[in-house]
């Protein structure tokens, strides 16, 4: 029986969404927001509610009426999570990535790889947007004007900022860096949060720190849906995500200038807060509950305190909010599928015959899936055991390295978007006792969530790369599988689902 070769399906995104109101509209249509008008607080109810939400793949929650703020201040709660309903799983993604509601996970990633193969589009500045309706400069700069949440009950603040977009550009302007870092509320003008020199941002901030300056920043809220999955992508060091963005649509993303720097932000914002990152101030900032599923009660870290110069908004504005935790929320939806992309470029272009990668969104991004052909000798000439060793070492070299503690090597005939399937292929197919390759002394993102004390010090750590390609003496051949899929003729499969209501199941 032929296997499932993967198969490219997308080079290209078919629908360019240009706001988040657009965005809204069109999860509306299908049943994928949901508006709450009754009265909520900004003091952990919003962030309870999201976080259901996600628990149980409700439609996201556009939180209408939020106590303490005038009508029209509103939230967007779980803004590109996973959905319960049928055929919808991945719609919020989908549609964030241009693409069909129903696409599949595989072409997501195909999509997204393709466009890093494509000639960067720089933003194009226009007069004016939306993000301009309210000015508010000096002291009339006031962030606690907004409905921030208290996330998490022990959070250490108020977290103004978990989807928007953090500005920055070199000091020499030749990169203009886009991500998502989480900032939280000191007081009306000031915010603290992660700038890790690891990051993009944290690089950006060292250059200006270097030359004895603060960082120019602006932090866009509530842009075009497919802002936050770029930002959220792990682009080499000095590829700008705006560009790439560009070339991901084939046209120009739309910007305008800030009022008190030369950074330019989407036009499509709902609110801009602009600002410098201080080269020598500092705050305690966290913890929070964050992407692994845990909150680390008691550990708080000095990060350098953001004073703002400036805020514009769109009237009514909308602020899109992630409540970090357990999956699946935004931190897998985004990081999994843009680093899947990323790291199944980056694998191409070394020479592995990688058909595709996946993050399982329901592992928190601890499991990287690499599917390669049962036939992957026809390319490389190596045991199994030295194919998975090899994709292991070349994935830690990439940006995301350090984030990829765990990583599954398994033929494609697995689709591994399929839980269940991937499940069982690793339970049937991976080997005790030479089934792990292990990597050691490999640089550890702290936030991994069993790194142990000393390794979120030093960054080093060890990572498994589980074989699960079956014993050697399988050879190039998998045995028969016994599924519906695979265990019976193709024109029987298909007279079977042409039959399957008339059968009288109901799906
Ligand atoms: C919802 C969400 C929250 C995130 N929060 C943080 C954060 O607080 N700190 C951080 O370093 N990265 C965070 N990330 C991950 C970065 O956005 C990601 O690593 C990105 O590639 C960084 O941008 P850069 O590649 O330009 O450095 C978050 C991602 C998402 C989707
Ligand atoms: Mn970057």
């Amino acid at each position: 029986m032929e296997t499932n070769q993967a198969v490219i399906q997308e080079s290209r995104p078919t629908k360019h969404i240009k706001s988040l109101r657009e965005y809204i509209d069109a999860l509306s249509t299908l049943g994928e927001i949901q508006q709450v008008e009754k009265e909520v607080d900004w003091n952990l109810e919003i962030g309870a509610i999201t976080r259901r939400v996600y628990e149980t793949g409700s439609p996201a929650p556009l939180f209408n009426n939020i106590k303490g703020h005038p009508k029209g201040f509103r939230v967007l709660g779980a803004p590109a999570a996973t959905s319960r309903q049928e055929r919808l799983y991945l719609a919020r993604v989908a549609l964030s990535l241009g693409l069909d509601p129903h696409a599949t996970g595989q072409a997501m990633v195909e999509v997204l790889a393709a466009a890093r193969t494509r000639k960067g589009i720089p933003p194009k500045r226009v007069k004016t947007g939306p993000c301009k309706e309210n000015i508010k400069l000096g002291d009339d700069v006031d962030l606690l004007q907004f409905p921030t949440p208290l996330i998490h009950h022990g959070d250490a603040g108020r977290y103004f900022n978990t989807w928007g977009a953090m500005i920055v550009q070199s000091p020499d302007k030749k990169w203009t860096n886009w991500s998502i870092s989480r900032m939280m509320l000191l007081d009306k003008n000031r915010m603290t949060g992660i700038v890790d020199e690891h990051q993009h941002l944290g690089m950006i901030h060292k250059m200006w720190s270097d030359e004895g300056k603060p960082t120019p920043f602006a932090l866009a809220q509530g842009c075009e849906p497919f802002v936050p999955f770029v930002c959220g992508m792990p682009l080499p060091a000095f590829v700008s995500e705006g560009e790439y963005a560009g070339a991901y649509f084939g046209e120009p993303l739309e910007v305008v200038k800030c009022e008190t720097s030369d950074l330019e932000v989407p036009a499509s914002a709902e609110i801009v807060v602009e600002g410098t990152i201080s080269h020598n101030e500092k705050a305690l900032e966290g913890p929070m509950g964050e992407y692994a599923g845990y909150l680390w009660a008691g550990t708080a870290e000095h990060q350098p305190v953001l004073n703002v110069t400036a805020i514009t908004y769109r009237n009514q504005p909308i602020l899109p909010v992630v409540a970090a935790g357990e999956p699946v929320e935004e931190d897998h939806t985004c990081c999994g599928i843009t680093g899947a992309a990323e790291i199944l470029l980056s694998l191409r272009e070394k020479g592995i015959p990688a058909t595709m990668v996946w993050s399982p969104v329901a592992t928190a991004c601890h499991w990287w899936v690499v599917t390669v052909p049962i036939d992957y000798r026809k390319t490389m000439n190596c045991t199994k055991e030295d194919l998975c060793r090899q994709i292991g070492r070349l994935m830690l070299e990439a940006k995301l390295g350090p984030q990829i503690p765990k990583v599954m090597v398994i033929h494609d005939d697995i689709d591994p978007t399929n839980l269940q399937e991937l499940v069982w292929g690793f339970a049937t197919r991976c080997r005790p006792g030479e089934g792990e390759v292990i990597l050691h002394h490999t640089p550890i993102y702290p936030l991994i969530a069993f790194t142990t004390k000393s390794e979120k010090v030093t960054h080093d750590g060890t990572k498994s790369v589980y074989n699960c390609l079956g014993p050697e003496d399988w050879g190039n051949k998998l045995p028969e599988r016994s599924s519906f899929r695979f265990a019976y003729p193709d024109d029987l499969q298909k007279r079977v689902l042409a039959n399957w209501k008339s059968y009288g199941f109901a799906r």
